[in-house]
């Protein structure tokens, strides 16, 4: 039987390119994110590829989240892949002056959004025996930069909720990866500066990983016989040997 993966923040970079990997594959569908004209024109383009279902929420929004996910239509509840990848930083400030709104929007997006779509699945696939959830983590998840204080936090929360989760479905039999990229060159920057001019000069002189790379590894991941998981990936582009180390040409 054909697989269903739950896809979040699949309205643009890495979630939208894994749902495009994912449908070429046969792997249905149920494709998540705020921008619901997103949504259904990804719906439109895949649906000849894959059955696709659409949520339209806020990640969050605990009930909004619960209430969505509770209420999946009859033939998209069974979720045997979790893609936990809704997230983006906000801002690129010292501590001093780091703005609130920002702190709360990567702590509650990127690490409670995770836990209340991950609540919400998981029941079933320890009651099922099986599954695979993947968190969508970060370079900045095992090693802290210069003013990526909180967005660092926020990632190495991601890390270590994705070992707590290995650790504890353990006994079920689900696997559990988490998948770290760094630079890629997605709508990420133009979140993280608020669309300001600083997000042009992030991905020049050098080619960056692209979302498409991203998500053909995490099919590689979803992919791999029964009793083999991938665990954890850092993946960079050529040009990138750490967090502050990349080479660029002008
Ligand atoms: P994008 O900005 O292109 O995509 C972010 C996705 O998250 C969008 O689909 C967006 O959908 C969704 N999202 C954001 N906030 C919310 C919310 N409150 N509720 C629901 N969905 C939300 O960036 P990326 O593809 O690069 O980011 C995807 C993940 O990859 C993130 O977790 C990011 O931290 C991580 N990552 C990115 C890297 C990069 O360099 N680009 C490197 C390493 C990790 P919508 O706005 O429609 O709700
Ligand atoms: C995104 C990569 O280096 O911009 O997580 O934090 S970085």
């Amino acid at each position: 039987m054909k697989k269903t993966a739950f896809i979040t923040g699949a309205t643009s970079g890495i979630g939208e390119a894994t749902a495009y990997e994912f449908a070429k594959h046969g792997i249905r569908l149920v494709l998540c994110g705020r921008r619901l004209n997103r949504l259904k024109t990804i719906k439109d383009a895949l649906k000849r590829l894959t059955d696709v279902h659409i949520l339209n929420f806020d990640v969050r929004d605990k009930d909004a989240t619960l209430h969505a996910i509770n209420n999946l239509p009859e033939a998209f509840k069974q979720i045997d892949i979790l893609i936990n990848n809704a997230g983006n930083a906000h801002g690129l400030d010292p501590i001093q002056t780091g703005d609130l709104e920002d702190w709360d929007a990567m702590m509650d997006i990127n690490v409670k959004g995770l836990l209340y779509v991950s609540k919400a699945i998981i029941p079933q696939m320890t009651a099922r025996k099986s599954g695979h959830i993947i968190n969508i983590g970060s370079s900045a998840g095992k090693e802290v930069y210069p003013k990526g204080n909180v967005y660092c936090g926020s990632k190495h929360a991601v890390l270590a909720i994705t070992e707590g989760m290995r650790i504890d479905l353990n006994p079920f039999g689900i696997k559990v990866s988490a998948i770290n990229p760094g630079l890629v060159e997605t709508e990420f920057s133009k979140v993280r500066f608020k669309g300001g001019k600083e997000a042009d000069s992030v991905y020049k002189g050098f080619k960056a990983l692209q979302a498409k790379d991203v998500a053909e590894v995490i099919y590689f991941a979803v992919t791999r016989p029964p009793h083999v998981n991938i665990a954890d990936v850092l993946m960079f582009c050529t040009a990138q040997a750490n967090s502050t180390i990349v080479k660029k040409e002008f």
